[in-house]
């Protein structure tokens, strides 16, 4: 009997400093019921999809950068989400600002959610790869202070038994570096779920930012392919507070294959019916971790410090 999860990204346009929570759960609610009215059953938001982008600003008053978080999921203003979830049955992945408290200490994460569908949290991931700085840099227009604002994450990259398979999550940043897919890929991943909030003036060198939509999509196709996963990435995007971010939301198959793309820098559902057994047959043949990833070899693998030099002459 084939798996098939019928799935939907459901992209963000810009979220205004001014908008609050209230009208961003309601964007999310109705992209949510136009993904179940086109038959998904598990639908993936973005990274922090609740506020804007607010590390791109150096925020000193502490009530007001506090109020990008949430001590609550659900909290009152986003219950309504959950409950429309269950109503209509809907799983989904949701990237939010965290404020955890931890043996009595205040601790701030850059979060995602796996909620089934019957509206219960059954994963939480925390963003490990946080980009940019801890301190506002000299000659930006916008900052990119996500070490200021977050800490690592201290729970991994774990994976779950839900919708019929084994899911996963990262966020944004994380999709660049092979080893967040491997950590996972390792455990037996089948569908990695991702949302980026991807400004396109990030290094500031021009031939490096001019490859930002050329490097998002083959950090994702290599993900998938390498690990035989599908891999669903959800941008925030277009212009949100003058910092231009980039679109192209993407349903990508274990095959590498992109499947369905947003073509906006609005609020965009796509959608496509994911076979997670196609995952398995790269991982019966070219992928079979077991047979391929030679033990003995492998252990002979070293870090080499460097490159080795040539024989003395
Ligand atoms: N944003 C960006 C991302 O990794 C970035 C930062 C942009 C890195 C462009 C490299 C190039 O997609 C977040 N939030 O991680």
């Amino acid at each position: 009997m084939a798996r098939i999860v019928h799935v939907a990204a459901a992209q963000m346009g810009p979220i205004a400093k001014s908008e609050t929570r209230k009208d961003t759960v309601k964007r999310l609610i109705a992209m949510m019921r136009e993904a179940k009215a086109r038959g998904a059953e598990l639908v993936v938001f973005t990274e922090m999809a609740l506020t804007t982008f607010f590390p791109r600003w150096l925020i000193e008053d502490q009530d007001e950068l506090d109020s990008y978080y949430e001590p609550s999921m659900p909290g009152p203003v986003t219950q309504p989400l959950f409950d429309e979830a269950k109503k209509l049955g809907v799983g989904f992945y949701l990237g939010y600002a965290e404020l955890a408290t931890e043996a009595g200490k205040k601790h701030r994460y850059n979060t995602s959610i796996l909620v089934d569908r019957s509206a219960n949290i059954v994963g939480k991931y925390r963003k490990v790869h946080l980009p940019g700085h801890a301190e506002p840099q000299e000659g930006r227009t916008h900052q990119h202070l996500e070490k200021r604002y977050f800490e690592p994450g201290n729970l991994g990259f774990p994976v779950w038994r839900a919708f019929g398979g084994v899911m996963g999550m990262c966020i944004c940043n994380d999709r660049r570096w092979p080893e967040t897919y491997r950590v996972m890929g390792l455990q037996g991943v089948e569908m990695v779920m991702l949302g980026y909030n991807t400004p396109f003036a990030h290094t500031l060198h021009a031939d490096i930012d001019g490859l930002t939509s050329f490097h998002n999509h083959l950090s994702m196709q290599a993900g998938a392919y390498q690990n035989s996963t599908w891999v669903i990435g959800t941008a925030k995007c277009g212009t949100e507070e003058g910092s231009a971010m980039l679109g192209q939301s993407a349903i990508i198959a274990p095959s590498g294959e992109v499947i369905a793309q947003a073509v906006s820098l609005g609020d965009e559902v796509i959608t496509a019916r994911c076979d997670l057994d196609l995952g398995k047959r790269y991982r019966e043949t070219i992928f079979n971790f077991a047979k391929h990833r030679e033990p003995a070899a492998y252990k002979l693998i070293v870090e080499r410090k460097g490159a080795i030099a040539p024989p003395e002459t």
